[in-house]
């Protein structure tokens, strides 16, 4: 089946937006390793903060047909190496998380998430308020049903 990985820091938000993208509505549970749900791929947030599991990530991005870098609004720096994003095999987009939380900042989240993703759409979601989400879907799915 074709898949989106799903990468960014712990507690950026990752498995709430899987959820949400998924319909789901309970909360999201530590992620402790990759989990493959549905059409998307779940990562843990250690695997994108430490260059360590870089290797992974990439081994795991050859089964994928997009990835998704996800960037907190409420962060003040970047989680992601400069220039990520050109190190996969495949098209990368971005989403910002928590954009109706009451610390979040959208243009400083776009500014720190284009240094590693200098091209390529960022959408701004909310799990919470459900903002963006069914853009986000709309997306993704093109990779995952078209290609
Ligand atoms: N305000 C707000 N909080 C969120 C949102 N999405 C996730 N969170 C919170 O952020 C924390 C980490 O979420 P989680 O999905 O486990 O992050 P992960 O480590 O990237 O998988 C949890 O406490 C969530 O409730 C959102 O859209 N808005
Ligand atoms: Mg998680």
């Amino acid at each position: 089946m074709k898949r989106v990985m799903v990468i960014g820091a712990v507690g950026a938000g990752k498995s709430t937006l899987i959820k949400a993208l998924l319909n789901e509505l309970q909360p999201a549970t530590k992620t402790q390793s990759l989990v493959f749900r549905d059409w998307l791929i779940d990562t843990p947030g250690e695997y994108s903060e430490n260059p360590l599991y870089y290797r992974s990530l990439m081994a795991t991005s050859f089964e994928a047909v997009a990835i998704l870098l996800v960037h907190d609004a409420t962060r003040n720096r970047n989680y992601f190496p400069p220039g990520f994003a050109s190190g996969f095999p495949v098209p990368v987009i971005g989403a910002v998380t928590k954009i109706d939380h009451p610390k979040a900042d959208e243009k400083r989240a776009v500014m720190l998430l284009r240094e590693s993703l200098p091209e390529g759409e960022i959408v701004m979601t909310s799990a919470a308020s459900s903002q963006g989400i069914e853009e986000l879907k709309r997306s993704l799915q093109k990779f995952v049903f078209v290609e």
